[in-house]
Parts: C-alpha cells; sequence; structure tokens
C-alpha cells in the first residue's frame, strides 16, 4: 500500500479546505463545512488509491468517483484542480458559482470533466453509483477483467443517508453483491438545522450490515485508519460502508463542528482562524510549490495503470475490442437497428396484431434486445405487467453478472437512479418497467437523466384509466402533462404495434435524451396496417388518417384515443362531415419538428378536438385555446375499463357531439 507521509498528507488536504473557505468566501456563497471536513478522507483516495488519469478524464477503465453530497462541490473541484484537470484552472475556482464557470453550484457532470454525475438532490449521487458498480460488473462479465475491473467510490453525508432512495440503493447493492462499490459517509453528526440527533437516530452499521454490506467505523481525520479500510473494502466480497467521523469545517476556530458551517461563507475572521488553526500561511487560490508538486504526482500515479490498461485493450481480439470500444463510445449498431426494426414492421404489416401496447412493446424487444447487446433490461417488480422481458433474456444476478435482465424490486426510484448511473458508466442502454403512475416515485432520478442528458427508457405500463379496476390510485391522470413539463424528456404514446416499434427505435436513437414509453394495458387496434419503411413518427405527429376531401374537423389523439379518433371519424363522414386524424406520438419531437410540418400538420380545419385519457395540461398548445379536449379532468374510478370511459366521456360519440355542435 502507497504510504505517504502525515506532514505530506496534512499539507495536502489543508490545501483542499483553504481552496474550499476562499472559494467559497469570494462567491459569497456555497458549503465550505463538507470539503472541510471530508479533506483528510479524499487525501487519502486520490492520493492512494483512486485509479484515474487527469489527461483522461474519460478513460473507460477508470475508477468512479461520485460526490453524492453535491453541495460539497468545492471538494471535487479543489481534487480536480490539484491533480491537474485541465478542466478545473485556478481562474476557474475564482469563478467557483458564477455563470459560464466549470465550477457550478454543485457537480454537474455536463459542465466540468472529471465530475462522474450530477448530484445535488441528496441521496442521487449514491443511488446513481449502485447503477455504475452494476455496469462495471456486467461488463467486466462481458468483456472480461482484463479490459474492465475497476472501483466505484462515493462520498456520501448524513443527508444522503436520510433520503429514502439511500434505502432502495444500498438494499440493492447488497442483493447484488456489488464488492466494487465503496462508500465513504462523511459521519460529522451535523445538518442543516443543527445536530442530526434532532431528526436521527439510526445506528449506520448496522443499517447497512442488514442490507448486506461490510461496514466500518473509523477517524475519519487519521489518514492510516482510512487507508487501512479502503484497502480492506477492496478485498471484500461485498459493498462496504466506511463511517468517517470527521468534523465539519475542521480547522475554523469557532465554526467548527457547527452547522453555522455548512452552507455559508465562514467571514474573514474566521478564515483567518482557520489558516492559523491548519498552519497554513498562503494567500487566497495559492498552493505552495511542494504542495502542488505531490498533489500533482498523485495526478501522475494512475498513468502507468492507464497504459498497462491501453496494451490490453490493444492485445485484444479485434472484434472483441471493437464491440467493447464502440459500447463505450454509446454508438448504435446502425445495420443490426435497422434490419430489426424492418423486420419486425415487415412481420407486422403481413401480421397485423391487435394487442395491448405493452405487449407490443414485447414484441419490439423480442426483435431489439437479441440485435443490441447493450440493452439491459429490468422491472420494478412488474415484469409480467410491463413485458419488458422477451423470451431467452437471463437474469443479471449476483451470481451472473452476464445477464441482462435486472429484477429491481420494487425500488422505483432506486431503479431510476441506478439506470442513470448504468448509462453513464457507459456500455450499456438501461431500460425497466413500472406503472406510469409510479413515474412520480422515480421522477427525481428522471429530472436528472434528462438534465444530464442521458440516454435511459422507462417503459411505463397501464398508461391510464384504460387499466380499468385496480382505480384511481393507479390511473394515472396528469402523468402525461408532467413529465412532458421535463426538458429534455421524450414522452412516447404509441396508439399501436406499428409506433410502438418506431417509438422504440426513437428512443434508442436518442443518445442524449431519456424516455418514457406510455403503454396501454388493453388491447388496440393495429391502424397502421401499410408497408412503412419511413419511421412515421419521427416528427412526433403525423396524419394517421386523411379526410375524405377538406377536412372540417382535425382529431388530435395519442396512444389509446387514435383509434378512438378514428372510430370517430367515421361517424363524422358518415354525416358528411369531412374529418382527418392526427396520431401524436410524441409532443417533444413534434414541437421541435421543421415549421412547415408542424403547420401541415396541425392543418386548418376549422374544429381542432384533442382526445387523450389525461387532463389537458399541455394540450392548447396543439388545439389552441379554443379547441375541444375530450379527457380527463378529475381522478378516475374502478371498474371495467369499457365503462369507465363512457362515464368519463371519452366516446367517439362525445367525439362527435362536441366537433358537431363546434360546426353549427
Ligand atoms: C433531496 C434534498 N433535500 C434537501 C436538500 C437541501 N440540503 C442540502 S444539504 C442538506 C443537509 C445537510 O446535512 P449533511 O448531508 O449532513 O451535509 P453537511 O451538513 O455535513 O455538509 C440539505 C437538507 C437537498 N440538497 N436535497
Amino acid at each position: 500500500m502507497l504510504s505517504i507521509p502525515r506532514t505530506v498528507h496534512d499539507r495536502m488536504a489543508n490545501a483542499i479546505r483553504a481552496l474550499a473557505m476562499d472559494a467559497v468566501e469570494q462567491a459569497k456563497s456555497g458549503h465550505p463545512g463538507l470539503p472541510m471536513g471530508a479533506a483528510d478522507i479524499a487525501t487519502v483516495l486520490f492520493s492512494r488509491f483512486l485509479k484515474f488519469d487527469p489527461a483522461h478524464p474519460t478513460w473507460a477503465d477508470r475508477d468512479r468517483f461520485v460526490l453524492s453530497a453535491g453541495h460539497g462541490s468545492m471538494l471535487i473541484y479543489a481534487l480536480l484542480h490539484l491533480t491537474g484537470y485541465e478542466s478545473v484552472t485556478i481562474d476557474e475556482l475564482k469563478r467557483f458559482r458564477q455563470l459560464h464557470s466549470k465550477t457550478p453550484g454543485h457537480p454537474e457532470n455536463f459542465i466540468t470533466q472529471g465530475v462522474e454525475t450530477t448530484t445535488g438532490p441528496l441521496g442521487q449521487g449514491i443511488a446513481t453509483a449502485v447503477g455504475m458498480a452494476l455496469a462495471e460488473r456486467h461488463m467486466a462479465a462481458t468483456f472480461g477483467g482484463d479490459l474492465v475491473d475497476h472501483h466505484t467510490y462515493v462520498l456520501a453525508s448524513d443527508g444522503d443517508l436520510m433520503e429514502g432512495i439511500s434505502q432502495e440503493a444500498i438494499a440493492l447493492a447488497g442483493h447484488l453483491k456489488l464488492n466494487r462499490l465503496i462508500v465513504l459517509f462523511d459521519d460529522n453528526g451535523i445538518t442543516i438545522d443543527g445536530a442530526l440527533s434532532l431528526a436521527d437516530s439510526v445506528d449506520q452499521i448496522k443499517r447497512f450490515e442488514a442490507a448486506g454490506w461490510a461496514a466500518t467505523r473509523i477517524d475519519g481525520h487519521d489518514p492510516e485508519a482510512i487507508a487501512a479500510a479502503i484497502a480492506e473494502a477492496q478485498k471484500s466480497d461485498r459493498p462496504t460502508l466506511i463511517a468517517c467521523r470527521t468534523t465539519i469545517a475542521y480547522g475554523a476556530p469557532t465554526k467548527a463542528g457547527s452547522e453555522k458551517s455548512h452552507g455559508s461563507p465562514l467571514g474573514a475572521e474566521e478564515i483567518a482562524g482557520t489558516r492559523k488553526n491548519l498552519g497554513w500561511e498562503h494567500a487566497p487560490f495559492e498552493i505552495p510549490g511542494d504542495v502542488l508538486e505531490q498533489w500533482r504526482a498523485a495526478g501522475a500515479r494512475g498513468k502507468a495503470a492507464h497504459s498497462a490498461w491501453n496494451d490490453r485493450l490493444s492485445k485484444a481480439a479485434p472484434d472483441a475490442r471493437a464491440e467493447f470500444e464502440r459500447r463505450m463510445r454509446g454508438d448504435l449498431d446502425e445495420a443490426r437497428l435497422a434490419g430489426a426494426v424492418a423486420e419486425l414492421k415487415e412481420k407486422l404489416a403481413a401480421a397485423p396484431q391487435n394487442v395491448a401496447t405493452r405487449n407490443a412493446s414485447e414484441f419490439a424487444l423480442g426483435a431489439l434486445v437479441p440485435a443490441l447487446p447493450e440493452m439491459i433490461g429490468g422491472s420494478a417488480d412488474l415484469t409480467g405487467s410491463n413485458n419488458t422481458r422477451p423470451k431467452g433474456m437471463t437474469t443479471l444476478s449476483a451470481a451472473d453478472y452476464g445477464g441482462r435482465f435486472v429484477n429491481y424490486g420494487i425500488r422505483e426510484h432506486g431503479m431510476a437512479a441506478a439506470m442513470n448511473g448504468m448509462a453513464l458508466h457507459g456500455g450499456v442502454i438501461p431500460y425497466s418497467g413500472t406503472f406510469l403512475v409510479f413515474a412520480d416515485y422515480a421522477r427525481p432520478a428522471i429530472r436528472l437523466a434528462a438534465l444530464m442528458g442521458e440516454r435511459v427508457i422507462h417503459v411505463m405500463t397501464h398508461d391510464s384509466i384504460g387499466l380499468g379496476e385496480d382505480g384511481p390510485t393507479h390511473q394515472p391522470v396528469e402523468h402525461l402533462a408532467a413529465l412532458r413539463a421535463i426538458p429534455n424528456l421524450l414522452v412516447f404514446r404509441p396508439c399501436d404495434t406499428v409506433e410502438t416499434a418506431e417509438c422504440w427505435e426513437l428512443a434508442l436513437r436518442a443518445r442524449k435524451t431519456p424516455s418514457v414509453l406510455a403503454l396501454t394495458r388493453q388491447a388496440l387496434p393495429q391502424l397502421r396496417l401499410a408497408r412503412d419503411a419511413e419511421n412515421r413518427c419521427a416528427h412526433g405527429a403525423y396524419e394517421i388518417s386523411p379526410a375524405e376531401g377538406q377536412a372540417r374537423v382535425s382529431l388530435f389523439a395519442t396512444g389509446s384515443e387514435v383509434s378512438l379518433a378514428v372510430e370517430a371519424q367515421k361517424l363524422l363522414a358518415a354525416r358528411g362531415i369531412p374529418t382527418r386524424v392526427v396520431s401524436i406520438p410524441c409532443f417533444e419531437l413534434f414541437f421541435d419538428a421543421p415549421e412547415s410540418v408542424r403547420r401541415n400538420v396541425i392543418g386548418d380545419a376549422a374544429v381542432k378536438v384533442g382526445i387523450e385519457a389525461a387532463v389537458r395540461l399541455g394540450w392548447d398548445s396543439v388545439i389552441g385555446p379554443d379547441g375541444v379536449f375530450i379527457g380527463m379532468s378529475t381522478f378516475g374510478a374502478s371498474a371495467p375499463y369499457k365503462e369507465l370511459y363512457k362515464h368519463f366521456g371519452i366516446t367517439a360519440e362525445a367525439v362527435v357531439e362536441a366537433a358537431t355542435s363546434r360546426l353549427s
């Protein structure tokens, strides 16, 4: 084990403390307490254990470091600067929290190289790290330990461990025996309101042990104890929690150990006192040569490991190497994807299927999963309902990390965060399933996926009152609107088997955008009967059934309501009212489409009717404020679904009546 003299260690750690307090002071906002308290932990990890190469921040086999307590962002910025990442210069540290800096308030992986994931909402980081550790094991099982053999380290705070998502995450990690996952808990007993004991008395050691982890408690200011614990953790056959007792704002004369140091600048006097206490006589942002040298040496430590890895990669079988590199880049095998989709659509044209879109999705997955080995499926204990497991897909478990289907358990939030971590790790495209109504249970992680621009695909079935008897607790009404409100998220609601295949293709192609596929429980007719080589869903909306003659009415619908619109179209035609039907499988793609496409799709019929078994919110941008909306304005109810559609007035007759009353 690499050893570093105590005096050297202390100066290295103090450099982090000084940068943190000085940057927060300069920004007049931020969180100095955590970086100052966790500086010893971070110094030991980065100088003696972490496998990384600042010159190549995205090297595939680097260890991942996740600062789950994102408010302590100055910790990671100081580390990136000191170890020699180009992205974080001393000037960037001086611009902490300013517009367009590389040092935003909370770590954002899409802004700062070396930051592995975006954190800030407490608990997300640790749960995301579980996905990274899972992807690591899967890729190691697939490509071998020569190419994939790294750890995922997390620095987590009291807040991370109090959040409910952490329970889902640690239970999943323990169950899957993700022994490359090592959580360093900044066990400082302080939160914003004051002592942790105001609100919490959990024994974290026992809690983690109960979840199948190795867990230990050490003095988080003793470098040798930290090093010994990490070395031990690296040998464990289980994930490890190292609870490191620390003092928040270590070194500050009056604010150390106090919540006063959590989230505000220390102030000039306190900073001067801290400098004195730590024996740090250097000016703000000044890093003395000897300290910088030590840190840069720590940053250079991984070079040899990186070049040894490059050698192994270059000696790997050419096919394996090419496949590994393709998958890590996130490129799709175009020929295989296009072939699978074409074959699928050919089959559907030859033998149309009147099935629920959740079944249509299973049908699509039956073609896509064998064609795209990077797809890793799953479900939050609703596999048989979500239809996310096509035949032949084996289970990814502690006994077989090479499997491709994850039983996430009843843990929607943990699942969504783990999927983010898997996508961030690279080499896999995670998709999984739950009921649409439980999007709420996964939403904070979905939002982060959208912010980070990660390709994760959520299959969300039972997408309306059409699920029937389970009633209003299970019937989403506001969820489509709520998901559509998230920027950079594609919400697909296909109307039949062919649209479902097309939407799957679009979701897979959306490299920097997560997707939700909202799918029905109830069977629907296949409306698309022609052989269409083109992906008609690509612009988000299209005329699925033209009017005979000049349309006087345009019916816009999504998912299960498109066939209802087609029924209404026939009734209107019988009354001599030419009517067209537009399917809108994806609002976001439609709003992004070229203006000419949008104008054509919207058309100029006198009456516009929107039909969706959900709330109106968001529909005005399609039908205008004067458009008619047929949908839901209350929660649903428990009954067979056909009765519910009648009860809530979502019927072809209601559409006809609304349209004709507007025409007369
Ligand atoms: C989900 C979520 N809720 C609330 C917050 C606001 N917040 C930021 S830090 C924090 C708790 C601080 O305590 P701790 O996690 O122990 O960090 P420390 O005080 O040790 O820096 C809270 C409530 C948040 N970032 N995320």
